[in-house]
This record gives structure tokens, C-alpha cells and sequence, in this order.
């Protein structure tokens, strides 16, 4: 039985941003209790306690954080070792490089939308050239930086994870481009905490959103 000192996290299953933080709190072996709502219809006592009306959110007691990142960083500084460097120069960094993945979400959510062929080789294009960058910046030893598991894997792993169930069921793959971040995918994907994230019948619902949208990429 969940105790009330558990943190709440109140979810979707198909969201990356709360998946960035199951993978935190699995990954700090945190107890935890996870809520899934309809964000179609979104329950009342949800549209209270939800500022932006998004999640996730994480229920600490009588508080309730939102955003992800912060969610993240909160769980980091109250849990077992550091997923952020000591050094704020190399934490800032960090940071700013989960505020990118941020936009890999965004791109690869409008790649599954997009209607016209056009529309949709514009957005590949954009989403392969944004991979560059961040090819040139991670390690090479299957983790963003070094050989452990930063707040930086946990921001990128389900960005990396739905590039995976893309590749296998329709062949798109712009992160096959790139050497050092197919290595990190594939260590990421292996991991327990990345593993057990989301839902076991998660590539099917994933895969059937992107089936129900109907757009160029379904059709590949
Ligand atoms: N910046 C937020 C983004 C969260 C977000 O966009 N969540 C989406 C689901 S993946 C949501 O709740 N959207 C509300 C809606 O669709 O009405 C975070 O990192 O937590």
C-alpha cells in the first residue's frame, strides 16, 4: 500500500515529460505512486492543482511541483548521489542541454503530425540538422557525458526511445545519421530504469497515435 509520504506523480502514458521523471525516480530507487488522467478530459481536481493544466505533476505532501525539469532537479538534490555536476559551470551546461531536448520532443511530435510530404522532409530536415550539435557535444561511451546516468540520459531517453519504435515500425531513423548518439540509444534503451518506464504496451500505443493521426509518416 502506498504510504503518504510517497511522492504522487500524475501522468500520461504517452508523455515524454513524465517520463523523464518515472526514469529520475526509478532510477533513484524512490517509492512512488503513479496517477494516470485523460489529458482529453482532464478531471477537475487535476485542473486545480495544475497551474499550466499540463503534467507532469509531482504531489510531495501538500505541495505540488510541475515541470519536469524542475521535478527532476528537485528529486536529484533530495535523493541519493548527484545526477548533476558539482561544478556550476558544467551543471549550467547541463541544464541547457535538457532544455534542448526539450525541442527534439517538440520536433519529433510535429514529424508524426505533419500531413504534406513537404511539411514533413522540412521537419525531418530540421530534426536530423538539430542531431549535429549534440553529436559533436556527448561522450562516447553511451551516456551523455562520462560513463553514468545524469539528469542529462534521463531528458534525452524518451526523445531516444520513441526514435527506436519509429525506426523499427516504419524505417525513419534520422538518429541512424549519427555514430555516437545511435550508441547512446541503444545503452540508454537497455537500462532497467529506461526499460520500465513507461507502460508495457507502450510501442503499441504509441504506434497507434501516430496510425489515428494519419499523417506522411504513417504512410511510410
Ligand atoms: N514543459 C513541461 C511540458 C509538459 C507537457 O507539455 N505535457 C503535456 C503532455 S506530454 C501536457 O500535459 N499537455 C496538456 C494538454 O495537452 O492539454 C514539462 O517539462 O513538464
Amino acid at each position: 500500500m502506498a504510504s503518504l509520504e510517497q511522492p504522487i506523480l500524475i501522468s500520461f502514458k504517452l508523455c515524454p515529460f513524465v517520463q523523464r521523471s518515472v526514469i529520475t525516480l526509478l532510477h533513484k530507487k524512490i517509492d512512488f505512486t503513479i496517477e494516470y488522467i485523460n489529458l482529453r478530459k482532464k478531471p477537475d481536481w487535476f485542473l486545480e492543482i495544475s497551474p499550466l493544466g499540463k503534467v507532469p505533476l509531482l504531489r510531495v505532501k501538500e505541495h505540488v511541483l510541475f515541470e519536469s525539469a524542475v521535478i527532476n532537479e528537485y528529486l536529484d538534490e533530495t535523493h541519493g548521489e548527484r545526477m548533476l555536476p558539482e561544478d556550476p559551470l558544467a551543471r549550467a551546461e547541463h541544464r541547457a542541454w535538457i532544455e534542448f531536448s526539450t525541442s527534439l520532443f517538440n520536433a519529433q511530435h510535429q514529424l508524426t503530425q505533419a500531413r504534406r510530404e513537404e511539411t514533413y522532409y522540412k521537419i525531418e530536415e530540421d530534426l536530423t540538422k538539430k542531431l549535429a550539435p549534440l553529436e559533436r557535444k556527448i561522450g562516447d561511451q553511451g551516456f551523455f557525458e562520462g560513463d553514468s546516468f545524469s539528469l542529462v540520459d534521463s531528458a534525452f531517453a524518451p526523445f531516444l526511445m520513441r526514435s527506436q519504435i519509429v525506426a523499427d515500425n516504419i524505417g525513419v531513423d534520422p538518429v541512424s545519421d549519427y555514430k555516437k548518439i545511435s550508441k547512446w540509444r541503444k545503452n540508454l534503451l537497455s537500462l532497467p530504469e529506461v526499460q520500465k518506464s513507461v507502460v508495457k504496451d507502450f510501442e503499441d500505443l504509441y504506434m497507434e497515435g501516430i496510425y489515428e493521426r494519419g499523417g506522411y509518416l504513417a504512410d511510410q
